[in-house]
């Protein structure tokens, strides 16, 4: 290996602690230059947790030979660096399809230069940035000749040999049995250590830290607030019930085999009764009793793409409760999908299945709770859902690979209520009327488009009780600008924006870190932001006054190892956001 080789491999190695760093040189990737940025092709190439899975492996002998060891290899590559992109069949998602007919076709030396250059459609360097060596681009360009493994399926009968009632529901508390104020609880994704950090907002005091799943998702509350659900990228569920003295797990189950998504039932009468868990892989959903986890009811989400085209393997994105009807929305990504799945008589599942567009993600409800905005990223719109009416209101154009999260509801000075969202892919920020009723011209419709900091946003977040629109962009290549956040004053939203240094705030040493996700307390007069670092360097969270914008308090632990979501118990609740 030359000199100067051996120097940015060890750079990658370092780098890698941080889950989405791909590659040092991806600045002056083709991909780069031709409209897909570093940001998104960092996003979307995250490692899968199915890399080390047993798998049955099929042999062609068209394709050229392999030995057992490389086949091995070529799968843990797979997995952490392509399947995000390709999909676990390599039947294609955000990336091309890489099946047997097309790879066999093209030929050895041609995979090996594309795997090695990359594409200008957005096939990241992997050989010239250092991250792949030659001899496993060779590898790679081989394996993805022959057939694809395929992971086993995950039913009824594997969820239930992993699900663990750890405290049964006639033994937990019947009252709340601790002196903390639940409703303005944090939890703190750590995502690297697999665990989660409770935080008592009033105090800023860690309450506990709870092991969950490998690089744990996301959290979300029950209609009550009682339970915390939380989903790893192993599709482990945590069930926490926040009424123990210390709040603990007090159920477990593993749902599949790779997941994001978690969520629980809200209309009037099922409170706490249900929750649903949407799986990557197998492409599923499963039903489970609220306060257990019980398995009830797994429904496949194979099927037909809005183009009616098959699609083997549609992951399951991001699943909201409907508050007007005993439904769950359920969004399949690569078939651009959205399912209303009504809870009241699970035997007899009722489900409307709405046309949105490919490449659902993450969305939230605009501020009635009726209507439910969610980004199709690659073809860049949001579709939005009339929960009420189960119809699909509108596709609207936005700009590129939109990310709200959950986005963000104001009321614009001149167009009245939107919701907003920020941008992977370019500096946009995207406001959508979302008033048929009074701004009825304006509904559905981008009135204005802000322009941010930079592409790389992640997440934008403003609450009701506060007059600032806060906008991180943590996958910016810029340190200055992924370590800082932008801010509008919402009355004031023609006038620039001000950059909050958050990271500087942190006061925290060298390496990379990344500003992500802003979250509001309860009273929404103080926002939340994690500095991320990579696993083995200090991260913290930065509190900010959100009237003043100053720093309220750093929080630092040893134990807060990469921080990422945070999720307020009352916000989270009631959809405040
Ligand atoms: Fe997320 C939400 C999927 C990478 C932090 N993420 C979601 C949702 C989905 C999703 C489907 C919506 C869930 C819902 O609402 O039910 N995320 C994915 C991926 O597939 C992806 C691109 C790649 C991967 O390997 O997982 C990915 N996500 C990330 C990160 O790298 C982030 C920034 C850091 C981390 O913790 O891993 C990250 N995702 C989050 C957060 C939310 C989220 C904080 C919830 C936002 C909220 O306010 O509710």
């Amino acid at each position: 290996m030359p000199k100067m080789h051996r120097k940015l491999k060890h750079a990658v190695v370092v780098l890698s602690a941080l889950p989405f760093a791909i590659s040092l040189a991806l600045a002056e990737t083709p991909a780069a230059k031709k409209g897909v940025s570093e940001a998104e092709v960092k996003y979307q190439a995250g490692g899968s947790p199915m890399a080390n899975e047993p798998m049955h492996q099929n042999v062609d002998p068209k394709a050229p030979a392999m030995k057992e060891v490389e086949f091995d290899r070529g799968k843990q590559i797979y997995f952490q660096r392509c399947a995000g992109c390709h999909g676990v069949l390599r039947k294609g998602a955000t990336g091309k399809p890489l099946t047997t007919d097309k790879t066999l076709a093209t030929g050895t030396e041609y995979l090996k230069t594309f795997i090695k250059y990359g594409s200008p459609a957005g096939m990241p360097n992997w050989g010239t940035s250092g991250e792949l060596t030659d001899e496993e681009v060779d590898l790679m360009a081989r394996y993805i000749q022959q057939e694809p493994p395929t992971p086993p399926e995950f039913g009824l009968k594997e969820m239930e040999a992993t699900w663990k009632l750890v405290v049964p529901a006639d033994k937990r508390p019947t009252k709340k049995m601790n002196h903390y104020n639940i409703e303005n609880v944090v939890s703190v994704t750590l995502r690297d250590s697999g665990q989660i950090a409770l935080i008592d907002g009033d105090t800023k005091k860690i309450i506990n830290i709870i092991p969950t799943g490998y690089a744990v998702h996301i959290s979300r509350l029950s209609a009550s607030g009682r339970y915390l659900y939380v989903i790893g990228r192993d599709a482990r569920i945590n069930l926490i019930d926040l009424w123990m003295e210390k709040p603990e797990t007090v159920a477990e189950i593993k749902i599949g085999l790779e997941a994001r998504s978690v969520e629980t039932s809200k209309y009037k009468g099922y409170e706490d009764k249900y929750a649903i868990a949407g799986s990557y892989w197998p492409p599923q959903y499963v039903i489970m009793e609220g306060d257990t986890l019980k398995p009830l009811k797994i429904v496949s989400t194979r099927g037909t793409t809005v183009d009616n085209e098959y699609h083997p393997e549609p992951r399951v994105a991001s699943i909201v409760a409907s508050h007007f009807h005993p439904e769950f929305v359920v969004n399949a990504k690569e078939t651009g999908k959205i399912m209303m799945v009504n809870y009241e008589d699970l035997n007899n599942l009722k489900t409307t299945t709405i046309e949105g567009a490919k490449f659902l993600h993450d969305g939230g409800f605009d501020s009635t709770g009726r209507y439910f905005l969610v980004a199709a990223n690659a073809s860049n719109k949001i579709a939005v859902v009339d929960t009420k009416e189960n119809k699909l209101a509108a596709l609207v154009d936005v700009g590129k690979t939109p990310h709200p999260g959950r986005g963000a509801n104001f009321v614009d000075p001149q167009f009245g209520p939107v919701w907003a969202t920020g941008h992977l892919g370019d500096e946009s920020i995207s406001l959508i009327g979302t008033d048929p009723e009074k701004h009825k011209d304006n509904a559905w419709k981008v009135v204005r488009t802000l322009k941010g900091q930079g592409g790389g946003s992640l997440f934008i977040k403003t609450h009701s009780k506060s007059g600032n629109l806060w906008v991180d962009t943590a996958l910016n290549p810029d340190p200055k600008i992924s370590q800082s956040v932008a801010v509008w004053n919402i009355k004031d939203i023609d006038k620039p924006y001000e950059v909050i240094p958050i990271a500087e705030w942190a006061g925290l040493g060298e390496g990379a870190k990344r500003v992500v996700q802003p979250e509001y307390n309860k009273a929404g007069d103080e926002v939340w932001f994690s500095v991320w670092s990579a696993k083995d360097k200090e991260s913290a969270i930065v509190v900010v006054d959100d009237k003043t914008r100053k720093l309220k308090t750093v929080i630092k632990d040893p134990k807060l190892i990469t921080p990422t979501g945070k999720f307020n118990v009352y916000n989270t609740q009631h959809d405040v956001y």
